[in-house]
């Protein structure tokens, strides 16, 4: 069987470090617009220690507009071959459309993280299985522009991991191979503060399928729920951090972060002491 990047997670997390190529992300949104910052803001996450970086040009965030593919693909396709030019480190793409992780692909990223888990277009489990690249499949309630009015859901655990494994089923039905699927149970997007915490409390439970799990916690409003103070994004970093080491004892095998040097150096202390 062929290795895949989870395979080299161990007993530490990976670090997949967060480029967003955007305007409008709610953490970082516009910082890293032109090719050159985001670039530049690539090689310090990889001097960080990132394992993984993940590239998006599409933001997510409650309310944000959608983005023509032609304009992802332009954000996004430039940069990932620039990278790949002059590192091998394993790089994702944060789309839902399948023409923008094809063209991604192409340019060298070799893991497709797919917020909408291949919901988007009905071609999207065949355009991963023929790609061959790893897939994430994360859970959203609804889509991006709506996902935060009032979600309610009867169990979120069970829900959730229901979720995940029925796509899960729908990407091998279509030909994709089981060791290179990824879960991720989407924080933040559709989910209160008590979904939030019930799905980070059940992390070990949805580690338990034999997929590597992806945990995307940093920065996230949930944060600033439990923290009056940390209104502002880029105040939440000792929440974030908190949430990567719990992902950590948990068993998940990347952590999605924008704040790589700080994960990185806590994740290799809670290692340590668990020896
Ligand atoms: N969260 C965001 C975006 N993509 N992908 C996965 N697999 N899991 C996540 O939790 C996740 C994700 C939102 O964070 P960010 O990229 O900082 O913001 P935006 O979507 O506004 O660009």
């Amino acid at each position: 069987m062929e290795a895949g990047i989870g395979d080299m997670s161990g007993s530490c997390p990976l670090v997949m470090g967060i480029v967003n190529v955007t305007p409008d992300s709610f953490s970082d949104g516009g910082r890293y617009l032109g090719h050159d910052a985001a670039l530049a803001h690539a090689r310090r996450l990889i001097a960080e220690g990132a394992d993984i970086l993940d590239i998006g040009g599409e933001s997510t965030r409650p309310g944000a507009q959608p983005v023509d593919e032609a304009e992802e693909i332009a954000r996004t396709v430039p940069l990932i071959a620039a990278i790949r030019a002059e590192s091998a480190i394993p790089i994702s793409i944060d789309t839902m459309k399948p023409a923008v992780a094809r063209a991604a692909v192409a340019a060298g990223a070799t893991l497709w993280n797919d917020v909408a888990a291949l919901r988007f277009s009905p071609d999207a489990p065949a355009v991963a299985a023929e790609l061959g690249c790893e897939i994430v499949l994360m859970h959203m309630l609804g889509e991006p522009r709506t996902m935060q009015d009032a979600p309610r859901y009867d169990d979120v655990v069970a829900e959730v991991e229901a979720f995940l494994l029925a796509r899960a089923d729908v990407a091998q039905a279509a030909g994709v191979a089981r060791e290179k699927i990824w879960l991720d149970p989407g924080i933040g997007f559709g989910k209160t503060l008590d979904h939030n915490l019930a799905l980070l409390a059940a992390l070990p439970r949805l580690c338990g399928h034999g997929y590597s799990v992806l945990l995307g916690a940093s920065r996230k409003r949930f944060i600033a729920a439990l923290d009056p103070l940390a209104t502002d994004a880029d105040d939440r970093l000792g929440g974030s951090v908190a949430a990567a080491l719990h992902g950590a004892r948990s068993g998940v095998a990347a952590v999605r972060v924008h704040d790589v040097r700080e994960t990185v150096q806590a994740l290799a202390v809670e290692a340590a002491i668990r020896g």
